[in-house]
């Protein structure tokens, strides 16, 4: 396991004794589907590599903690604060197969316990043969509580995402019984730019697909993970590169126009929609961010637009999921 850092000491209580993680996620999809983006989105900063290529290249075990401050990343093993050029040095480095890191997603309820999430290299590139490998045997190794799917809404129902759900999700499903199986169907901004299909319609196409190969009543959401990284980066005033910064503008107009459209077209059961609805924000504030910023009008405000645009992302309905199942285990667990 890589160890790593900058030589910085952390400023938090992470360097304190671990606690076991309540969740263990394993994130798992094709070449480019959008993993890295999403664990982006989820800390709140683009530390993890993501390029429109076969990208991560190792097991990325990423343990979230509640005290961490967001945005903050660290070696697991000594604690010492890691930069996003530390982090695509170990990707590409070729001596380990995982890196570990301790941050948080902070945009996430933890209630005292640790979140662990394991961002995986897609399979299905010619290119790395050994990636597929690299996925294969660490879901052989590994347990799992909940098994995240992301699927590309640009290349869906490929024979990759055959091989994807049979060889991969279906292995990691039969040695995980009790795991939560959730797909996100990523990338339906790109969809609404075509207009070719209406979201409720492609959801249930894909509903369909995954039913044919063996998942039935899955689990789907949509999302739109590059949208919610940048929306989430923007408001940590994080290191946008020019191009996602000017993407900001289109983003959150597009959003705007949204009125929880992506959470009305996802699928999940009864129970759990009812208790994600209850911790959605309830309106929407047609408030552009980027122009509140540009009239000066105080930060808090601004950013607490951002997180209602982030809703319309799909991104807080699987935070809300996860959350649901971390009290849920807790509860179990009699510590709450
Ligand atoms: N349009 C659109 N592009 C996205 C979205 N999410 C990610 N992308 C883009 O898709 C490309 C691949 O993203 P990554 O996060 O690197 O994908 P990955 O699944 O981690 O890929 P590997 O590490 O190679 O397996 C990048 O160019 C992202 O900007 C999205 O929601 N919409
Ligand atoms: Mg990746």
């Amino acid at each position: 396991m890589r160890k790593g850092g900058t030589g910085k000491r952390p400023e938090t209580a992470s360097s304190g004794p671990a606690k076991a993680p309540a969740l263990h996620i394993l994130l798992m999809g094709n070449m480019s589907a959008g993993k890295s983006t999403l664990v982006n989105a989820l800390l709140g900063r683009g530390l993890l590599p993501s390029a429109n290529a076969a990208t991560t290249a190792k097991i990325f075990r990423l343990v979230s903690r509640g005290d961490i401050p967001a945005g903050k990343l660290y070696a697991a093993a000594d604690g010492r604060e890691v930069s996003k050029e530390d982090i695509r040095k170990y990707n590409g480095d070729g001596r380990d197969q995982s890196v570990e890191l301790v941050g948080c997603f902070s945009s996430m309820a933890h209630f005292g316990r640790d979140i662990c999430l394991y961002d995986t290299p897609g399979p299905n590139t010619a290119l790395h043969k050994g990636h597929g490998a690299i996925l294969r045997e660490f879901i052989a190794g590994q347990s799992f509580s909940h098994i995240l799917c992301v699927l590309d809404a640009t290349v869906h129902q490929t024979d990759d995402e055959k091989s994807l759900l049979a060889d991969y999700i279906a292995a990691a499903q039969s040695k995980n019984r009790g795991a939560k199986v959730v797909f996100l169907m990523n990338k339906v901004d790109a969809l609404d730019e075509e207009r070719e299909d209406p979201l409720p319609e492609v959801m249930a196409s894909a509903g369909e697909w995954l039913k044919k190969h063996g998942f039935s009543e899955p689990i789907l959401l949509p999302v739109m993970a590059k949208a919610a990284y940048i929306l989430r980066a923007g408001a940590n005033r994080a290191d946008l590169s020019k191009d996602e910064r000017r993407e900001l503008p289109d983003i959150t107009k597009r959003l705007n126009a949204r009125q929880g459209e992506l959470f009305a077209a996802a699928h999940m059961p009864a129970a759990a929609r009812k208790e994600i609805s209850q911790g959605l924000e309830p309106g929407f504030n047609y408030a552009r961010p980027h122009i509140m910023l540009l009239l000066g009008i105080p930060f808090k405000v601004v950013s607490g637009t951002w997180a209602r645009l982030v809703q319309e992302t799909g991104l807080r309905t699987l935070e809300l999921l996860l959350e649901y199942d971390l009290r849920r285990k807790i509860e179990l667990q009699g510590r709450i």
